[in-house]
């Protein structure tokens, strides 16, 4: 109370995690943010404050469609794909995860991956399996040009990393970003020349209505192969169905493409009866490029509630129509 006058305690918190430890998250959320109500609203039942801000990563549909509706949703993640496809009501405010410790993961298996394919690790790896003393052949990285397609927060912190190691990086996305420090184009137009021009090709697209897909055999099939790097490789980071799985797996197949590192899937997790799993040129990893850390987040998406309750512009707003 102050002034005579009551003091309409801050929203709640609601977290609804799939597959990620929500107790974990909220234990943070309370340390942080002692003066707020952190609660679990994981399921369609479970009951819900009249004013509260809802966090999630693969919420189930009805969470987001119940009443009273949150005042502000917080993707956990970079990504927004896993609430935009359930059509949240319109009008609420969508926020999403932009942080260096999540985008500095992702630089961590960006170029991991480009490095691992550059030096052929897996032909290293089947090598030692036989006890046999012999090296690959390989070009320098500065021989071999890494295509991003994306140039957002993931990408260009990408590209920041492999120029560090000495590879050639192009960019490719949606719509000019001026003063980027590596060649980029845009648009469907400008796909033919840089995948023309890419020996790796690494994806960080969102999925949306535009990328779903995007990654089939014609894309595939446009990847330089005459260069010092020899056919192609893949590595795709950013989600699952912007690539067509089928289309892969027949370029992986048939040397379309030398390798694969593949972080996301149509169907997660990874089905057992997925053929990725036995391919010897493909590295599958459980769509952990860039996991969320309690620890290191809570304090952006504090920041961001903050921003959203002061009226002050959201920091990392998402654009409904345009799909991320
Ligand atoms: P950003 O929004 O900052 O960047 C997205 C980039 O994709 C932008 O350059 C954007 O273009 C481009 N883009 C979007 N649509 C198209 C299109 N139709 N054609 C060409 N380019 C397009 O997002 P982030 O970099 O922060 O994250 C990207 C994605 O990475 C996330 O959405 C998520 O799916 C994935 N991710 C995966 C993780 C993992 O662990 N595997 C972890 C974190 C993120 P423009 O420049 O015009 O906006
Ligand atoms: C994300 C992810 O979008 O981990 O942050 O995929």
């Amino acid at each position: 109370m102050s002034g005579g006058g009551s003091m309409k305690a801050a929203p709640a918190i609601a977290l609804s995690l799939t597959g990620w430890d929500a107790a974990v998250w909220a234990e943070r959320l309370r340390q942080a943010a002692p003066g707020r109500d952190i609660i679990v609203a994981a399921g369609p039942d479970d009951p819900l404050p009249q004013r509260y801000h809802l966090l999630c990563w693969k919420p189930p549909r009805e969470v987001l469609h119940r009443s009273p509706k949150p005042m502000l949703i917080l993707s956990a993640g970079a990504g927004v794909d896993h609430i935009l496809k359930h059509e949240p009501p319109a009008g609420i405010p969508i926020t999403r995860i932009v942080d260096p410790d999540l985008t500095g993961r992702m630089v961590e298996y960006v170029v991991l991956h480009c490095l691992y394919h550059l030096r052929r690790m897996n032909e290293a790896a089947a090598n030692q399996a036989q006890k046999c003393w012999t090296a690959p052949v390989f070009p320098p990285a500065r021989s071999v040009t890494v295509g991003l397609m994306g140039v957002g927060e993931m990408g260009q912190a990408s590209a920041r990393g492999l120029m560090a190691v000495g590879f050639n990086v192009i960019g490719w996305g949606r719509s000019p970003r001026a003063g980027l420090p590596f060649p980029s184009s845009y648009g469907a137009e400008a796909l033919g020349a840089f995948l023309a021009a890419t020996d790796i090709l690494v994806s960080t697209l969102p999925s949306t209505p535009q990328t779903r897909g995007l990654i089939d055999a014609t894309v595939i099939g446009k990847l330089r192969r005459d260069g010092p790097f020899g056919p192609p490789v893949l590595i795709n980071a950013g989600r699952g169905d912007t690539a067509d799985e089928a289309d892969v797996l027949q370029a992986l197949s048939d040397g379309t493409l030398r390798a694969a590192s593949l972080d996301v899937f149509a169907t997660e997790p990874l089905p057992a009866s997925s053929p990725f799993w036995a391919l010897p040129n493909v590295v599958v990893t459980p769509h952990n490029a860039a996991d969320s850390d309690p620890e290191a987040l809570t304090a952006a998406i504090l920041d961001e509630i903050a921003r959203f309750e002061s009226g002050a512009p959201l920091l990392n707003p998402v654009y409904v129509a345009r799909g991320y």
